[in-house]
């Protein structure tokens, strides 16, 4: 459902919807095209898998509430930069940063903002490397330069931050300090796992030169 007041903007964000699906598009076959790259060089694909989502247009309007924006298409730009969204999910960190390395060197790729949550966990020890990217779609009439938001992780990371994400949005209760102290806990084995994995990985095949 669709609150009243905000119908005008849920019609015209049909149109630009295009635009963002394009700018996922875009960045997935770039990826795709890397990792096919290294499974015929290495046998080694650094990607394990990846999921995509466009923003909903009820929590496009949310999050421009929350942030006292005025509710229209027009006021998008600039301001939300997660409307289209990529997960890649890799197999070792130095999958995540070879991925990243590679993508930004790309001239068509412009880099907005990154926040590496892996080199600076965040306080309850969600690790990721978030990018935000601007990559041209090229439409009937004009070049258009869409925001794509990326967020890199492992498997080992992935698992982490998907349990932690379930349990604290389909939970009515707020999360007491124990559960916070234990998620933290179990986020920071996580991390030496995926670091022995890694030495492991690098022991058995040492390091592809790229
Ligand atoms: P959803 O449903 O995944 O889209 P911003 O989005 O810019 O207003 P912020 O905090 O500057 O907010 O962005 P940031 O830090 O880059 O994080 C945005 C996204 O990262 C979140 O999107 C989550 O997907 C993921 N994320 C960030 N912190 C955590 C965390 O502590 N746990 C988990 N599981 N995921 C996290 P949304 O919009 O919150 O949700």
């Amino acid at each position: 459902f669709f609150a009243k007041d905000h119908l005008d903007f849920y019609h015209e964000y049909v149109n630009v919807e295009q635009m963002y699906l394009a700018g996922i598009k875009e960045v997935r076959t770039k990826l795709e095209i890397l990792d096919d790259e290294f499974h015929h060089r290495f046998d080694h694909n650094p990607i394990h898998h990846m999921e995509w989502r466009l923003k909903s247009p009820h929590s496009v309007v949310e999050k421009m509430k929350r942030r006292n924006l005025p509710v229209d298409v027009s006021s998008i730009k600039g301001n939300i930069e997660d409307i289209a969204g990529i997960r890649v999910i890799c197999h070792y960190i130095k999958d995540i940063y070879r991925m990243s390395d590679l993508l930004l060197r790309q001239d068509d790729i412009h880099l907005l903002k990154v926040k590496d949550y892996i080199k600076n966990p965040k306080e309850n020890g969600y690790r990721s490397l978030h990018l935000v990217v601007e990559v041209p779609v090229y439409l009937a009439n004009e070049k258009v330069m869409v925001p794509v938001e990326i967020q890199i992780r492992t498997i080992a990371m992935d698992f982490w931050a998907t349990l932690e994400h379930h349990l604290r949005y389909k939970n009515n209760k707020e999360i007491s300090d124990d559960i916070r102290n234990r998620l933290y806990e179990c986020a920071k084995n996580i991390t030496d796992i995926d670091y022995e994995m890694e030495d492991i990985h690098n022991e058995v095949f040492g390091h592809h030169k790229i």
